[in-house]
């Protein structure tokens, strides 16, 4: 779906993946694989310049469906992976499969999606999944599937980012919620970032990974509706899903905000492809 932002194309991010020949590549590497298809995602009536756009409904929805969806892979010991589609949609991956356990989660970003409807510049949910996550925001999404926060803060490592608004900044200070930024990543490496991270959530079981795709460069990742310079390389961001996979911690997975419109011969979807196979254990020898 793309209604968490005005610009359209992100509901096209799960097919340009299954393009790209996602669900062969797990097979190639031994996995089990099972497509349940797309969540179904009501028709989208155009908003007019200028008008706001209440698309809250909408949103509940389609996370309803994924939190359930969530909720019986986890049950069934399956790893969930969930393909955006744009970022609100995490409001219901990652509180479905944080139903029965406390589950860590690793936010890769550009944006840290902390807003809330009073400090959003935007008004866009996308900029918001992981207010709501831990409890702020409106009551309609903070509730979903079950009520009140899905994650506790000190379970929570956000990396990559380089874009955070005035007021987020603030509210994302006093939250306790671990941040690398892009600025840590430089001066320490990706690698000494990845291990910090999961020493963070080394108490967890479970371990959901949310990757936008344009917590990458644009040059890299072209086709993402909010890019932001000065991004992770496509080694960088390979290296954190191979530590990632080596760790043997990560349960589940969304990749989202791949925007198909606005890409360059589906290269975005491809890295995403690529980028979610090594997450799943491909490695280089
Ligand atoms: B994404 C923004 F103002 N912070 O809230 C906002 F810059 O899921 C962008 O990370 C949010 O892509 C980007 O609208 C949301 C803006
Ligand atoms: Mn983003
Ligand atoms: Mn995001
Ligand atoms: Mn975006």
């Amino acid at each position: 779906m793309d209604f968490g932002q005005l610009r359209r194309g992100l509901d096209m991010g799960p097919a340009a993946a299954r393009y790209t020949g996602l669900v062969s590549a797990l097979r190639t590497l031994g996995h089990h694989v099972e497509d349940l298809g797309d969540v179904r995602v009501p028709v989208r009536t155009p908003v007019e310049e200028g008008e706001a756009s209440d698309y809250i409904e909408q949103i509940r929805g389609v996370c309803e469906q994924v939190y359930d969806q969530g909720r019986t892979a986890t049950r069934e010991n399956a790893f969930p992976l969930f393909i955006g589609g744009d970022h609100s949609i995490a409001i219901g991956t990652v509180g479905g499969v944080s139903h029965d356990r406390p589950t860590g989660l690793i936010w890769i970003d550009a944006h840290a999606d902390f807003n809330t409807p009073v400090t959003s510049p935007s008004g866009n949910i996308h900029g918001m999944p992981l207010a709501v996550l831990t409890g702020d925001g409106d009551d309609r999404l903070v509730n979903l599937g079950r009520p009140g926060a899905k994650v506790d803060l000190e379970n929570i490592v956000m990396i990559g980012i380089r874009d955070v608004d005035r007021l987020e900044r603030e509210r994302l200070k006093k939250s306790g919620i671990t941040v690398y930024t892009m600025s840590d990543i430089d001066e320490q490496g990706m690698s000494t970032i990845a291990k910090k991270a999961l020493m963070k959530l080394i108490h967890l079981k479970r371990v959901h990974l949310s990757l936008d795709i344009d917590a990458l460069d644009p040059v890299e990742a072209p086709g993402v509706g909010t890019p932001v310079p000065g991004g992770l390389t496509f080694r960088e961001a390979h290296l954190f899903m191979e530590i990632l996979s080596d760790s043997g911690k990560l349960t589940s997975m969304d990749l989202v905000e791949i925007n198909p419109i606005l890409d360059q011969a589906n290269k975005t979807a491809k890295l995403a492809v690529d980028l979610i196979v090594s997450a799943l254990g491909k490695s280089i020898l």
